[in-house]
């Protein structure tokens, strides 16, 4: 099989907040969580992906205050990382204030449903957007998530939300889509999603796939703690990658970016040798920096 496979974009995960299901707590201290920022960019990362409030099932919702408190110096830190900056975030409020601090990219798992001023506020800055499906909300989306066709059903999701972003004066070009892998999908419905990717991306925008770490992997394997999912995360990334996904979420960059790029590789039946840059200090593997553009068409 040979393909015409685009670049992978790796996105990384900063979380500041508390409770996030891998790694809560792990990065609240805003000098912390700029420097795991800046070791995802020497693993790899082309993109950091900024969160300050936390979408694991049963998650309470965090107020707008307390969001801009743990975001803002983290991305004002990182906005000379080498990184493009993402806020994870559905409040226009703190995507604003991100936008201010460097962040070129607004991901928000509502797809513009969860506050009316957000489509306005991308369409005026000019940013990307990554539209997510979800079903439901947070603190209840796991109970008993039910579909007609989970594919069929997310695609027309993403499709009317694509549409709904066009007619609010976004760009088509910057819009991203997103199936939501966990966010109300049993693992029977995230595993059809995935193995049948090619379809989301039959809609002609960059997806961005989101498994790393979560639950299903751990269900499937037998892996309670979260780190140790890896594995099972790179394996979804690569089966995304050949069915078409352009961005690829991730807590552990480094490992996730050189099996992509050995995947890339392969379905291409080309490669080009990445440059060694630096080593990094959180994953203690050799890091390396590709030149290539983080900016999907
Ligand atoms: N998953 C999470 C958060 N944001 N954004 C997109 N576009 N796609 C995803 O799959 C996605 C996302 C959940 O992961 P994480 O941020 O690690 O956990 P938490 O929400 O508990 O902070």
């Amino acid at each position: 099989m040979r393909a015409d496979v685009p670049d992978p974009i790796v996105m990384g995960v900063v979380n500041v907040t508390p409770d996030s299901f891998s790694d809560g707590g792990a990065w609240l201290d805003p000098d912390a969580a700029i420097a795991h920022g800046r070791g995802l960019v020497r693993e790899g990362a082309d993109i950091l992906d900024i969160g300050g409030e936390s979408t694991r099932p049963g998650a309470d919702p965090v107020g707008e205050a307390e969001e801009l408190r743990r975001v803002v110096p983290v991305l004002e830190g990182l906005a000379d990382a080498g990184a493009r900056l993402s806020i994870d975030t559905s409040k226009a409020a703190v995507a604003a204030a991100a936008i201010d601090a460097g962040a070129t990219i607004v991901n928000d798992v509502t797809a513009l449903r969860g506050d009316a001023e957000m489509a306005p506020l991308v369409a005026a800055r000019g940013c990307e957007v990554c539209l997510m499906h979800m079903l439901g909300e947070p603190r209840t989306m796991q109970r008993d998530p039910r579909y007609d066709d989970v594919v069929g059903d997310v695609k027309a999701f993403l499709a009317a939300r694509l549409a709904f972003a066009v007619a609010a004066g976004i760009a088509a070009e910057r819009v991203w889509l997103d199936p939501g892998i966990g966010f109300g999908k049993t693992i029977d419905h995230n595993l059809e999603l995935l193995a049948r990717l090619d379809e989301i991306v039959g809609l002609g925008r960059p997806v961005v796939v989101g498994t790393s770490r979560k639950s299903f992997l751990g269900t499937i394997t037998g892996r309670d703690d979260a780190a140790e999912r890896v594995p099972g995360t790179i394996a979804t990334n690569v089966l995304a990658l050949a069915r078409g996904a352009r961005v690829f979420r991730v807590h552990d960059v480094g490992q996730a970016r050189d099996a992509l790029l050995v995947a890339a590789a392969t379905l291409r039946g080309r490669w080009a040798p990445a440059t060694t840059t630096s080593k990094t200090t959180t994953s203690r593997t050799t890091s390396t920096k590709r030149t290539t553009a983080s900016r999907p068409s």
